[in-house]
C-alpha cells in the first residue's frame, strides 16, 4: 500500500510510503484521491495531515512514467481535489518536496518543515514547466518575484528561507509527525486562510518581464524551459487562474515531449545510475579513515580541499619544506576563495585546515587507507613516487594516479600487490568540477575499484569508469574534437567563427578561447613527450603558435590576441600570417554546419570509444562531456545529441 491512513482523534495522518523518493506514481496519485474522499465523508475527522515515509517528502511526478501515456488521476486534479477538500489537510514536508511534491503541497490548506528541508520546482532542470499549478499557485503563494526565481532556476530553497518567502507557514525541530498534528489541530480553532488558488497575485509591471526575460535568457544558456517557464508565470498573473492552469499544462505537454527533455531526462538517470554500477553490486568497498594525497600543486590542493568537504583527515606530502609551504598556501588559496564565494564559513575553511598534516614526512602516510599521487606529469617521477609508498604505506592501502594522459600500467609495472593499484582522474579544479574518471589496471581488484566508487560517491562526484588509452574518454574525444577544429581552420573557417559556432551551439566558450584560457603549451608538452619517445605526432596550428610563445591568455595571445589586463579575445593579425601557408581556401560554413561537424567528430570518436570497451556505455561517455568538458548539458552529450544509445 503505497499510502496508509491513521488517527490522532480528529487528525487524520495520511502517510505515503513509495520507496525511494514517494514519487507521485499512479498508485500514489489514485491513493490520495481516494483518501480525500475516504476522509471527506468521515464525520469523526476535522483535519489531516500528509506526511511521507522513508527519506523525503514527495520528490515529485514519477519521472519514469513521462514516456507513458498519462494515465488519470491527473497531477493538476489532484491538487485541486486536496485543496477543495472539506476537511483542511497540512502537508508535513521533510527531505525535499519538489516539483509536484510540492504542488501537493500547495494543495493543501498548510505546509510545515523540519529546519533540515527543503522546497523548491526543479522542473527545468528536466526540461519541463511544472505541469501541476506550479507557476499559478507559487506566484499566489510567495509573489510574482519569489515564483520567478524558485521556477526558473530549479533551485530548491531550505526551509527557512522558505518561511521567510512564504512557501510554508511554520518550521519545526523535532518529531515532524507530532507538531504537524498538533499545527493542525491548532488550527482548527481559527479561521482558515483561502485555498492557494483563491489568492491574489500583484501583477509586475513591463519592465519587469522584460529585464526578468533577459537575465533568464542568460542564464539558461540555451536551454529552452526557463524561458517557457517565465511565459506561464506572466500569463499566471495576468489571467485568471483556470486560463493560466491550462495554458501551464499546455506548455508542460509540449516541453515533456521535447528532445530537450528526453535529453536532460537521459542525463538525469545516468547521473542517478552512475556512482553505482550494477557490476560493483556486491561487492563491499574499502572503509575510508585516512587518505594521503601526493603534490601540493593546483591538482593536488584541490583534490586535498575536495576530501576535506567531505571530512576525511588528509596527509599533503611535497618534496620539502619549501614545497609544503607552497602546497599550504595553494590550500589557503582554495578556502578563501570558498569563503569568498559563500560556499564555506570562516570556521569551516579554519577546521578543513586544520583536519590536514602537511609535511615532506612519507612516514605520516603509515595509516593512510588511501594515497592520490598528483605530482608532475612524467611517468619517472610518478614512478619514483610510487616506490616510496609501497615502502611508507600499508601493504593493503589502495593507491592511486591522477595521471591525466600515461598508461597507468607503466606507473604500476612492477609495484608489490598491484590488485590495489587504480587510476583516479580528476578534474581541475578538482573540489568543483564533478567528474571523475575511475582507471582499473588489469590487476585492479574489484575490491579497490569499488573503492573508487564509494570516494566519488563521499565526495559527491560523478564517476565514471574508463578503459587504458591515450586520454582515457574525456582527453581522447578532447584531442579529437581540437584536431577536428584545426581542420576546419586549414580549410578556411577562421577562428572566431568556429568558436562563435560552438558557443551558439551551448558550450560556454568554443574551442580556441578555452585553448586561450588554459594555455596552448599543455598539450603541446604532450605531443612534444610523444615524439621524444618516437612516435609520429604531426606538426599541429598549435605547435606553430607555440614556437612562437603564443601559449595563450598568460602570454597575452594565443589563437586571438589579448589586450593587457582584458581576457577579451581579439582575432589576431598575427596569427593569419603565421598560419597562412597551412591555410586552403574551402566552401564556407554556416554555424549548423561547423558544430554538426565538430560533435559529429564527436561522436565518432566516442563510437570508437565504446566499440573497443574503453566506456562502458554511450550515457557515461556524456556524462564525461557534460562534467568534464562543458558540453550542453540539455543536448543530453554528444552521444545522445548523435543517436547514440545503449
Ligand atoms: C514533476 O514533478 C512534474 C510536475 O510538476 C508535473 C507533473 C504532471 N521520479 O537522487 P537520488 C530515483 S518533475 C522517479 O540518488 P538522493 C532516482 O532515479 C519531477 N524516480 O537520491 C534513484 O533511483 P535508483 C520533479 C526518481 O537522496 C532514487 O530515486 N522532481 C525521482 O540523493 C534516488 O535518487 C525532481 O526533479 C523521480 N522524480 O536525492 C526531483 N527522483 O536508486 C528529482 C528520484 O534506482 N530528484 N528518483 O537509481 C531529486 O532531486 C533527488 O532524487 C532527491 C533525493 C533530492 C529527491
Amino acid at each position: 500500500m503505497p499510502v496508509t491512513i491513521a488517527r490522532d482523534a480528529e487528525i487524520a495522518v495520511v502517510s505515503v510510503d513509495n520507496p525511494p523518493v514517494n514519487a507521485l506514481s499512479h498508485a500514489v496519485r489514485q491513493a490520495l484521491w481516494d483518501a480525500v474522499d475516504q476522509l471527506d465523508a468521515d464525520p469523526q475527522v476535522r483535519a489531516v495531515v500528509l506526511i511521507c515515509a522513508g527519506r523525503t517528502f514527495i520528490a515529485g511526478a514519477d519521472v519514469r512514467e513521462f514516456g507513458q501515456p498519462p494515465q488519470p488521476p491527473h497531477l493538476p486534479d489532484l491538487v485541486d481535489h486536496i485543496e477543495a477538500a472539506q476537511k483542511p489537510w497540512t502537508a508535513a514536508i521533510h527531505g525535499s518536496a519538489l516539483g509536484g511534491g510540492f504542488e501537493v503541497a500547495m494543495g493543501c490548506r498548510f505546509r510545515v518543515a523540519v529546519s533540515t528541508a527543503s522546497v523548491g520546482l526543479p522542473e527545468v532542470n528536466l526540461g519541463i514547466v511544472p505541469g501541476a499549478s506550479g507557476t499559478v499557485r507559487t506566484p499566489r503563494l510567495a509573489g510574482v518575484e519569489s515564483a520567478v526565481s524558485l521556477v526558473t532556476s530549479g533551485k530548491p530553497v531550505k526551509a527557512a528561507k522558505a518561511l521567510t518567502m512564504g512557501l510554508i507557514d511554520a518550521v519545526f525541530e523535532g518529531d515532524l509527525q507530532a507538531n504537524a498534528v498538533a499545527f493542525a489541530r491548532d488550527a482548527l480553532s481559527r479561521d482558515l486562510p483561502p485555498p492557494v488558488s483563491a489568492r491574489q497575485i500583484e501583477a509586475p509591471d513591463e519592465t519587469f518581464w522584460a529585464e526578468t526575460a533577459k537575465a533568464v535568457t542568460k542564464a539558461a544558456k540555451g536551454a529552452e524551459a526557463p524561458l517557457r517557464a517565465l511565459d506561464c508565470l506572466r500569463k499566471a498573473s495576468e489571467s485568471p487562474f483556470a486560463e493560466a492552469l491550462a495554458y501551464e499544462r499546455k506548455t508542460f505537454l509540449e516541453l515533456r515531449d521535447s528532445d530537450q527533455a528526453a535529453a536532460l531526462r537521459a542525463v538525469f538517470f545516468a547521473e542517478r545510475a552512475a556512482p553505482r554500477p550494477a557490476h560493483l553490486k556486491d561487492v563491499e568497498p574499502r572503509g575510508l579513515k585516512k587518505v594521503g594525497v601526493i603534490g601540493g600543486g593546483t591538482m593536488g590542493a584541490g583534490i586535498t580541499a575536495a576530501l576535506r568537504d567531505a571530512g576525511l583527515p588528509v596527509v599533503l606530502i611535497e618534496q620539502d619544506d619549501k614545497a609544503v609551504a607552497k602546497g599550504l598556501a595553494n590550500l589557503r588559496g582554495i578556502f578563501a576563495g570558498a569563503v569568498k564565494r559563500g560556499r564555506l564559513s570562516e570556521a569551516a575553511a579554519t577546521e578543513h585546515l586544520a583536519g590536514v598534516t602537511a609535511t615532506a614526512d612519507y612516514a605520516e602516510l603509515a595509516d593512510a587507507d588511501l594515497v592520490i599521487e598528483a605530482v608532475f606529469e612524467e611517468i619517472e617521477v610518478k614512478r619514483a613516487v610510487f616506490a616510496r609508498l609501497v615502502t611508507a604505506c600499508r601493504p593493503d592501502a589502495i593507491l592511486a594516479t591522477n595521471t591525466s594522459y600515461l598508461d597507468p600500467r607503466l606507473i604500476a609495472e612492477g609495484l608489490p600487490g598491484p590488485d590495489r593499484f587504480i587510476g583516479l582522474h580528476f578534474f581541475s579544479p578538482a573540489n568543483v568540477m564533478k567528474l571523475m574518471e575511475i582507471v582499473p589496471i588489469p590487476e585492479t581488484s574489484d575490491e579497490t575499484l569499488a573503492t573508487g566508487f564509494a570516494l566519488a560517491r563521499l565526495l559527491r562526484k560523478i564517476p565514471v569508469q574508463a578503459g587504458i588509452c591515450e586520454g582515457f574518454i574525456g582527453n581522447r574525444i578532447l584531442k579529437r574534437y581540437r584536431a577536428e577544429a584545426e581542420a576546419l581552420l586549414r580549410r578556411g573557417i577562421p577562428v572566431a567563427q568556429v568558436d562563435a559556432a560552438m558557443r551558439a551551439y551551448g558550450f560556454a566558450m568554443g574551442p580556441f578561447e578555452a585553448q586561450d584560457l588554459g594555455g596552448l603549451d599543455i598539450a603541446y608538452l604532450q605531443r612534444e613527450a610523444a615524439r621524444k619517445a618516437g612516435a609520429e605526432v604531426p606538426e599541429t596550428l598549435g605547435d606553430i603558435l607555440v614556437h612562437k610563445g603564443r601559449k595563450g591568455q598568460k602570454t597575452g595571445g594565443g589563437w586571438y590576441d589579448y589586450e593587457d589586463g582584458d581576457r577579451h579575445p581579439r582575432p589576431s593579425a598575427t596569427v593569419d600570417a603565421l598560419l597562412a601557408d597551412r591555410i586552403e581556401a574551402g566552401p564556407a560554413m554556416d554555424a549548423d554546419a561547423i558544430s554538426s561537424h565538430l560533435v559529429g567528430a564527436m561522436t565518432a570518436e566516442g563510437q570508437a570509444i565504446l566499440a573497443e570497451g574503453i566506456a562502458r556505455s554511450s550515457a557515461e561517455i556524456d556524462l564525461v562531456e557534460i562534467h568534464g568538458y562543458g558540453f550542453p548539458r540539455w543536448r543530453g552529450g554528444p552521444m545522445f545529441a548523435g543517436g547514440v544509445r545503449g
